[in-house]
């Protein structure tokens, strides 16, 4: 919990509050994932660590791309709805958002509340103390009746320290389908962690991509400019950056492949050569077979009905969802449920 090992920044409307075990992460703690992840059969690497400064910025540019419609379905949507979303409260509800990144879609529903209320708090979470409090600058100086508290930390630790600091009324976002990441029982211990720090009358706001044709999906995820392959392979880029990597990325075909049987589109990174790549700040050398593969990411795809057993899951319940016309994507809003689980 961000308390004594907190540091906090405050400048008029804006405080960045950094906190708790994840700030940051110990710096081994690539070294082992990349040791654990390519020692396993099948070999794997964690999606999270995608996101240095370089992958980063190409995620950014995913987003833009023609064949990846999510962000921009999902941006339609709150611009189309978020008077709706954010209204029903009593006065304006703390808004509590989990991974904001650059927070661009959210200015919508930061839009949306201040014409509402007149006067916002808006929380932002995020790993990222960097682009926290770029993005959080840019926020209060955009936005005069609004406030800003960020906070560098992981979602457990922030989340205890957002109860602890606001009573009262909240509302969580978590958007841009980042719950898709997870497997669902994973995906079931965050909606409970959420669950656990909302009071019956918070709301969660959450955006999910929904299932659809396999050609749409692997388009989203293998475009034409090569951009989430780029993405992708930047990871054996970071491996080399940081642990003296000896990947040739040349070496390695980008691959998104769509599995119907577990609704969800996979990134591998195939090796298209027998090799032998060492990594000597994880202790390695792996050896690779022509044609084997590196799992790097699991982005899962919903329907109303798994959504619904998420929620049911999670003891949370839904109160309204919105949808574009080509039903691509969904936006819910889910509260608790009056039963324990
Ligand atoms: C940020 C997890 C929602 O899974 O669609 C984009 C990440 N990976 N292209 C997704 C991603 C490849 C993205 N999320």
């Amino acid at each position: 919990m961000p308390t004594e090992a907190a540091t906090s920044l405050r400048t008029g409307r804006l405080t960045i509050i950094e906190g708790g075990e994840s700030v940051g992460e110990p710096p081994d703690a690539f070294a082992k994932a990349v040791r654990s992840g390519l020692r396993a059969r099948p070999k794997t690497l964690p999606c999270r660590y995608f996101y240095d400064d370089e992958g980063s910025r190409l995620f950014e540019q995913i987003c833009d791309l023609p064949e990846y419609y999510l962000t921009r379905t999902e941006d339609a949507i709150l611009r189309d709805h978020a008077l709706a979303m954010v209204a029903g409260w009593l006065n304006d509800p703390v808004m509590v958002e989990l991974g904001s990144g650059s927070s661009t879609k959210t200015r919508r529903l930061i839009e949306a509340a201040l014409n509402a209320y007149g006067a916002l708090h808006y929380v932002p979470i995020d790993v990222s103390r960097s682009i926290l409090e770029e993005s959080a600058q840019g926020l209060v100086k955009n936005y005069p009746d609004l406030q800003v508290t960020g906070f560098a930390a992981n979602y457990r630790d922030a989340l205890a320290g957002v109860v602890e600091r606001f009573d009262r009324p909240k509302l969580f976002l978590f958007l841009g389908s980042s719950l898709g990441n997870y497997e669902a029982d994973d995906a079931v211990d965050l909606l409970k962690l959420v669950a656990g720090s909302m009071d019956p009358g918070d709301r969660l706001l959450l955006g999910t991509d929904l299932d659809k044709a396999p050609a749409i999906l692997e388009a989203a995820y293998d475009d034409a400019q090569g951009v989430t392959a780029r993405f992708n392979l930047n990871l054996l880029d970071r491996i080399n950056r940081e642990l003296g990597g000896q990947f040739d990325r040349d070496q390695f075909e980008h691959q998104a492949r769509y599995r119907g049987d577990l609704r969800r589109v996979e990134m591998h990174l195939v090796s298209r050569v027998e090799q032998e790549v060492a990594i000597p700040g994880a202790g390695l050398k792996i050896r690779f077979l022509a044609g084997e593969s590196i799992h790097t990411e699991n982005s899962h795809k919903y329907t109303v009905e798994t959504l619904q057993t998420l929620a049911d899951r999670s003891g949370l319940v839904e109160e309204a969802a919105w949808t574009d016309p080509e039903h691509r994507f969904r936006v819910q809003l889910w509260r608790l449920g009056s039963r324990p689980i």
